[in-house]
């Protein structure tokens, strides 16, 4: 079957901004409920919120084949530290 993390469905992370757009091909082996993709990340050095993206799978073959839950969030935890505020100014005259 196929992926994709292009779903069109509404999330808070950013295709182009916060994730490279991608999909592939997967295969499950028979009996085999597990199986891994990769799906990069654009790193930033920004302090912000997590932020979620999904990825669905399609396609499946033979098409008699049922997903459970063709849609999953991922969740981008930011790892970007809060930036230290300037709290005292010198001056000199
Ligand atoms: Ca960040």
């Amino acid at each position: 079957m196929n992926w994709t993390n292009s779903t069109g469905l509404s999330q808070t992370a950013t295709p182009g901004v916060d994730y490279i757009v991608n999909g592939g091909l997967i295969t499950f082996p028979v009996g085999n409920t597990n199986q891994t993709f990769i799906t990069k990340i654009v790193s930033d050095s920004l302090n912000e919120a997590d932020e979620i993206l999904y990825v669905k799978l399609f396609n499946q073959s033979p098409s008699t084949v049922s997903i459970a839950g063709d849609t999953k969030s991922i969740t981008i935890v930011d790892d970007d530290a809060t930036p230290q505020s300037s709290s005292t100014l010198h001056y000199q005259f």
